[in-house]
């Protein structure tokens, strides 16, 4: 008999991300060795750790965990993606804008779709960066090319009418059999390389300002720019794909490796790949060349920072850049592990105490009954081990290591005019592109912890809130 039954949302995201993945395993054959080696030392670890190493989501998760990239040229094409994601399950979260990072601007600003709530994320995390090309930018464009930059993209579709209409049917009241095969199949091949031909002059033109620019408005279609497993020890990982021949940025990204626990995201990649493409010369004449614009990135995960963890984690940072330029001699990652070593709590508990990241708070059901009243604030609800904490895992990005991330990976600078000012942009703007709400990670973050803590008092039978 057919299968009628209508998929769920978190399984249709699943086997999204699953296509996906074996579509881009395809077409950059250096990317499945890059999930292989994840695979390799998330075993290791779980064999060496056991239940520690699941501490931040369990290991199936953690192996089906994926994030893409993705680049777009319009507010239009902008709501489109925000419709197919939506189908999955996946909505606009942050907000970044790489125009003044450094040492390269990009001329993006970008949100990431992924699934908002706790149980939606551990049945399957699938999530997406997704950048938009701020054409009006005079500090990249000027008002001419940003005319035909705007005509160019305006001619273009990116995704059939038929895969909008099934995304919004699996909005309104699902997809089933071969609905949903077909809205996975329009959705996976929405992002594939392309195979038609590159207008060389127009290309070369936006790319001679930015090579993102040309990778959004330089061709009539879109594709994945990365596909990014998640691994449990990235030093491990960065050793091995170098050992194996693969060529590495030169450094990984965000925290450094350190004795204390995970934070945040630590992210590195191989270098883009030379990929061969079709190029029309002015002429008219069709013949191969190659491009290099896309990579593969992997990345570790660990607990979200509150707005006092940031500003620590942003200092340390800062006194990390500073003792690195100075000069000692030891490299970045042995710099931060002291800086971090000096400045950064060494232990879950603290860093709860300290208020300096999110956790959820559970009762521990073990806990000997003395006969004495629970205290009724969290540090004395921590210290009497009435409670213990979780930790909540960073689902989000970091604009630096983006912008590291993406100008690692640029063939030359973004060419900036000095004397022109950036229009300013802001999530609230973008929101407004996007027709929809875009949710602050915080916000997420806290209302997870604030739920743990309702739950806490209403066991405990305290009746002040706690924490
Ligand atoms: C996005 C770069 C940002 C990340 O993981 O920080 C990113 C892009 O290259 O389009 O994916
Ligand atoms: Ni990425």
């Amino acid at each position: 008999m057919p299968d009628v039954r209508t998929v769920a949302t978190w399984e249709l995201r699943a086997e999204f991300a699953r296509r996906l993945s074996s579509l881009y395993g395809h077409e950059v054959p250096a990317y499945n060795l890059l999930v292989e080696v994840c695979h390799e030392v998330n075993a290791e670890v779980l064999a060496r750790e056991g239940a520690a190493a699941e501490r931040l989501g369990s290991i199936g998760r953690v192996t089906a965990e994926r994030h893409g990239a993705i680049r777009v040229g319009s507010a239009v094409e902008l709501r489109q993606v925000a419709r197919i994601f939506g189908a999955l399950g996946m909505f606009p979260t942050g907000f970044y804008d790489l125009r003044d990072a450094y040492p390269n601007p990009i001329p993006v600003v970008s949100t990431a779709f992924r699934p908002t709530e706790s149980a939606e994320l551990a049945r399957n995390p699938f999530r997406v960066f997704t950048s938009l090309l701020v054409v009006d930018d005079r500090r990249f464009f000027d008002a001419s090319l940003e005319k035909r930059l705007t005509s160019f993209i305006g001619h273009r579709e990116l995704f059939p009418p038929e895969l909008l209409a099934l995304a919004d049917r699996a909005r309104d009241g699902g997809l089933a059999g071969e609905q949903a095969e077909r809205f996975l199949d329009l959705a996976t091949g929405a992002f594939a390389l392309s195979s038609s031909p590159v207008e060389r002059a127009w290309y070369a033109e936006l790319e001679a300002i930015s090579a993102v620019a040309a990778d959004i408005g330089g061709i009539t279609t879109t594709h994945v720019n990365h596909l990014t497993p998640r691994v449990l020890d990235i030093d491990a990982l960065y050793a091995r794909m170098g050992a194996r021949g693969i060529a590495m940025i030169d450094e990984i990204q965000g925290p450094p490796a350190w004795a204390g626990p995970s934070v945040l995201l630590r992210q590195t990649s191989f270098k883009a790949l030379a990929e061969q493409r079709m190029f029309r010369e002015p002429d008219g004449n069709v013949s191969p060349g190659e491009l290099r614009v896309r990579f593969g990135e992997v990345e570790a995960r660990g607990v979200a920072l509150t707005a006092a963890g940031r500003e620590r984690y942003d200092a340390l940072t800062a006194e990390t850049d500073r003792l690195f330029a100075a000069g000692t001699g030891a490299s970045r990652q042995e710099i931060g592990a002291e800086v971090w070593a000096r400045g950064f709590p060494s232990d879950e508990v603290s860093l709860a105490r300290q208020d300096l990241a999110y956790f959820a708070f559970r009762v521990d059901p073990d806990r000997r009954r003395d006969g004495s009243a629970p205290p009724i604030d969290l540090a004395g609800l921590l210290d009497g081990e009435w409670v213990f904490a979780e930790p909540i895992v960073y689902e989000d990005f970091l604009p630096r290591s983006a912008a590291g991330i993406f100008s690692s990976n640029l063939t030359g600078p973004s060419s900036l005019s000095s004397t022109e000012q950036g229009q300013e942009r802001d999530v609230t703007w973008l929101a407004e592109m996007l027709e929809t709400d875009i949710s602050a990670p915080e916000e997420l973050y806290g209302a997870e912890r604030a739920r743990s803590l309702a739950l806490v008092a209403d066991r405990l039978g305290i009746s002040a809130p706690v924490g």
